[in-house]
């Protein structure tokens, strides 16, 4: 099959906008499309599995979290990269090309960010942008990662990295473990600006407190693997 890049997109209650985000897509550029659902009360599997596509596979979750979906996609995943790609319309498509551009200049990794001049956020509270402000200064000072948007986690990276990084977050932690360990193992990585786009229906899954303390909780563990 042609196409490059594997898209690995966990779902809970997407149902009134997966169907738009996959319309978007740009099919050409991609190898596969895997759809990780768990822990809906609506029916976003029965949805993916209807769009039928050939290069789109559903499957159910085997645990629990938005860390857990995604781990268990970016192993299924078969492509030369990986983007793990927002099932409610947040992410903007195009970024999936411009990413693939500046892959191809040597680099590991690419980050979107928000905060770059040019870009910016539709989707974000003022909390979740003082979250991020933060947790980007902690991301930045405890570990040296460069890069100036903690929390966006629109990235594509080399599968044959990404499917190797020892990940073991189960929530949203995942969305610092990836570039804590990018920059650990010494990846090439860098940065794109990139709009966010509003959320196209329902609601966010992540509630700024419970999820920034599981956050931090996380980067404190990750700091001490290497005391
Ligand atoms: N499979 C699965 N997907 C999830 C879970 N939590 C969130 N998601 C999906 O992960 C993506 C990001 O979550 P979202 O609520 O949009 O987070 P936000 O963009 O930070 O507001 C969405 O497509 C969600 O449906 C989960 O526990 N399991
Ligand atoms: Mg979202």
């Amino acid at each position: 099959m042609s196409g490059r890049v594997s898209l690995v997109i966990p779902a809970r209650n997407e149902a009134a906008t997966l169907p738009g985000v996959l319309d978007e897509l740009p099919w050409d550029l991609l190898h596969e499309v895997i759809v990780v659902e768990g822990g809906s009360t609506d029916d976003t599997f029965e949805v993916a599995k209807r769009y039928n596509h050939p290069k789109l596979m559903a499957v159910k979750q085997s645990g629990k979290g938005f860390g857990q979906a995604n781990i268990q996609g970016i192993h299924m995943a078969s492509g030369e990269f990986i983007t793990v790609f927002d099932g409610d319309g947040s992410f903007d498509p195009q970024g999936l090309g411009l990413m693939l551009d500046k892959m191809d200049g040597g680099y590991d990794f690419v980050f979107c960010s928000r905060y770059l001049p040019e870009a910016g956020s539709d989707d974000d509270t003022a909390i979740r942008l003082l979250g991020n402000r933060i947790f980007t200064s902690l991301l930045r000072t405890m570990f040296g990662v460069r890069l100036s948007d903690a929390l966006f986690y629109y990235c594509m990276g080399r599968r044959e990295i990404y499917g190797k990084l020892p990940l073991i977050s189960q929530d949203f932690s995942l969305c610092v473990e990836v570039p804590i360990r990018v920059h650990r193992m010494g990846c090439r990585y860098a940065e794109l600006p990139l709009r966010e786009r509003p959320r196209l229906a329902g609601a966010s899954k992540v509630n700024a407190a419970r999820d920034g303390a599981l956050i931090l909780a996380a980067m404190l563990r990750f700091l001490r693997e290497i005391r």
